[in-house]
């Protein structure tokens, strides 16, 4: 009894002769009443897209899997309010008010990234049943402040004018490459120097593509949003993360989605779904049980 006592007594002096080695763990608590987004952006995507073959320039399966594992994220995380991704990027803003990990900057960061990760991996097959996965993908992370409404406004707008030249830029340039038999140096040259009417106007006379025309969530990105869903012709109820393919730099779709910025916030407003059918990303909610465990 006594050597226990003693081998217990020297374990405890022994701990707390390292405990000091804790203060050098920084606090890098995020400041109170400010949006706090989180975005993560895959690693080395241009070479994970050629080694998986990704069509080119947009494969709806694989932007449709990163939607995916950003449900996944939202289903977990109750405080992100807004979801918003393109190609191999995606952000999470996560209300002013949010206390979650003591609004601690790596935790929050580390916990979305590796939760966005994995939900990837583990949903890989649903959208790509016969290819199978080469290697582990990885996503960076960072942590972005913002202070006002307005500052969260112009980051998302930033996002999305993002969307809008690269996809513009990439449609010409793959329509030249595989429809016309360009080089890619030789796209790259004939795309050099030109403005989006220039590249509207030659995907048009060229190719017969609208611009405009093309699938929304290519253009705009995809907007997730928590709402109550209200499927008549279903008849459902229940609260989801709805995908929407919309200009988030309009000003419009601020006052139609009054609940982000509304302090209180609340559960999310009724979002009527007058279609017979739930979109995919939507019936993938129902068949999963996830539960918040934050
Ligand atoms: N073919 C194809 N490629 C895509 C698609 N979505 C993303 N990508 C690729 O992913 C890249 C994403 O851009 P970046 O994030 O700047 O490039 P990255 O190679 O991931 O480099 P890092 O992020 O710096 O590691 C694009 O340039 C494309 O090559 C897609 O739908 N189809
Ligand atoms: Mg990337």
């Amino acid at each position: 009894m006594l050597l226990v006592r003693r081998a217990f007594s020297t374990f405890r002096m022994a701990c707390s002769r390292y405990e000091y080695v804790k203060q050098f763990e920084l606090d890098d608590k995020i400041l109170p009443n400010t949006w706090i987004v989180v975005r993560v952006d895959g690693k080395g995507f241009h070479k994970f897209a050629t080694v998986h073959s990704f069509e080119k320039p947009n494969d709806s399966r694989a932007l449709n899997l990163m939607n995916c594992a950003a449900i996944s994220v939202m289903q977990e995380f109750r405080d992100i309010a807004i979801g918003y991704g393109q190609s191999d990027e995606y952000s999470f803003v996560f209300r002013k008010s949010t206390e979650i990990y003591k609004r601690r900057s790596a935790k929050i960061m580390s916990m979305v990234t590796s939760l966005f990760t994995s939900a990837y991996v583990m949903n890989w097959g649903k959208f790509f049943p016969e290819d199978r996965l080469q290697y582990a993908p990885a996503f960076d992370g960072r942590v972005v402040v913002y202070p006002s409404d307005e500052n969260l406004k112009d980051y998302l707008a930033w996002r999305q004018a993002d969307v809008h030249v690269n996809n513009l830029y990439n449609t010409a340039f793959w329509n030249l490459v595989l429809r016309d038999g360009l080089s890619n140096a030789e796209a790259e040259a004939r795309l050099r120097g030109t403005v989006a009417s220039d590249k509207n106007e030659l995907l048009f006379q060229r190719f017969g593509i609208n611009y405009n025309n093309l699938p929304p969530m290519y253009r705009k990105g995809t907007v997730l949003l928590r709402k109550r869903v209200h499927a008549e012709k279903l008849d459902l109820k229940r609260q989801l993360i709805v995908p929407q393919y919309v200009d988030l730099i309009r000003e419009n779709f601020w006052t139609e989605n009054w609940e982000l910025l509304d302090t209180k916030g609340s559960g999310g407003d009724v979002f009527h779904l007058k279609d017979r059918d739930l979109p995919d990303l939507m019936k993938i909610q129902i068949s999963t049980t996830r539960e918040a465990g934050n």
